[in-house]
């Protein structure tokens, strides 16, 4: 077991050049998606990254180590894996790596590993918020702490919108997170783009942001930023949605297993259309992500 990030040639290369890396997470392709096909959302996510002219680097807990920068038969691990991989926010890494168990960080366990490594900017689907019900489950996910207090940008289609949305955007405010939305005044609803409460700002290009972002650290060094993108062709769920959290409820699921038993339950009702957009929209947001990277560098 080593605490020092094991990182690929590839990443290594790029941060001691100070060229572009963008951060991608595993629990999307573990828990997020059913029957492996977040194999396929990871590796499309990657190609992406690099059109975009920066380098990809997927961040996992395998074999005792952190590693930044998979390959191929790595991601897949994960992918077969599915659920039965842990979930592994900032406060399980030090148990997973002892344990030697397979453990798929989730945007917040992401986080605390792009500090150790030095990397600025990562992408995800949609960031963990503040559960539906939160007043009787105290359900708000640990991705909204991690991301006030580590200095990465996280490009996202907003929160999921299987959670309370405007709480989110709420307690996202109180812990003085910039809530930037890319070319929209509000903040995304994951699946849709209408319809949720407003962003802090809006920026409407990659200098942009990069500009933001090179000021936010200098007055605050230790803290995030979330740049919302809304999701190119959007569905509206609510309905189902709210079946399916009713439903995950009624079940008696709590804890972690909530996110992707719902998500589940929601690719299931929608006949497979919810999962069409969550991939979508993941390699959206991996390539604005890269954009900003490489922007942000030019900008130094
Ligand atoms: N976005 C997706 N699919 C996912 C997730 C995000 O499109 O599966 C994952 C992320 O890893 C996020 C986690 O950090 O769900 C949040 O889980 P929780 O609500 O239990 O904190
Ligand atoms: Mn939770």
């Amino acid at each position: 077991m080593t605490i020092t990030p094991q990182v690929a040639d590839e990443v290594a290369a790029a941060l001691a050049d100070g060229r572009p890396v963008v951060a991608l997470e595993t629990t999307l392709v573990s828990h997020g998606f059913s029957a492996g096909r977040g194999l396929a959302a990871a590796l499309e996510s990657e190609d992406r990254v690099r059109a975009a002219g920066a380098v990809p680097a997927t961040i996992g807990v395998l074999d005792g180590q952190l590693r930044v920068g998979l390959g191929r038969p790595d991601i897949e691990r994960f992918a077969e894996a599915g659920v039965t991989a842990r979930k592994v926010g900032a406060r399980d890494i030090a148990a997973c790596l002892v344990q030697r168990a397979v453990g798929s960080t989730t945007v917040g366990g992401t986080l605390a590993v792009c500090r150790l490594a030095g990397i600025s900017f990562m992408a995800t689907g949609g960031i963990g918020g503040v559960h539906r019900g939160f007043a009787e489950s105290l359900d708000i996910s640990a991705d909204l702490i991690q991301i006030a207090r580590t200095p990465v940008l996280v490009t996202c289609s907003g929160a999921k919108s299987i959670l309370d949305v405007p709480a989110t955007a709420e307690l996202l405010e109180t812990l003085a997170v910039p809530v930037l939305g890319w070319r929209t005044s509000t903040l995304p609803l994951f699946y849709t783009a209408e319809g949720g409460p407003p962003v802090s700002a809006v920026v409407s290009s990659g200098d942009e942001v990069a500009q933001v972002a090179r000021a936010h650290w200098a007055l605050n060094p230790a803290g995030g930023i979330v740049l919302a993108r809304p999701p190119a062709d959007g569905l509206d769920l609510e309905d189902l949605i709210a079946r399916a959290v009713a439903t995950v409820t009624e079940r008696g699921v709590t804890g972690q297993a909530v996110t992707p038993a719902v998500l589940a339950l929601v690719e299931e009702l929608s006949g497979g259309a919810s999962v069409t957009v969550n991939r979508a929209l993941i390699a959206d947001n991996a390539a604005l992500a890269a954009e900003v990277a490489v922007a942000y560098q030019a900008t130094r």
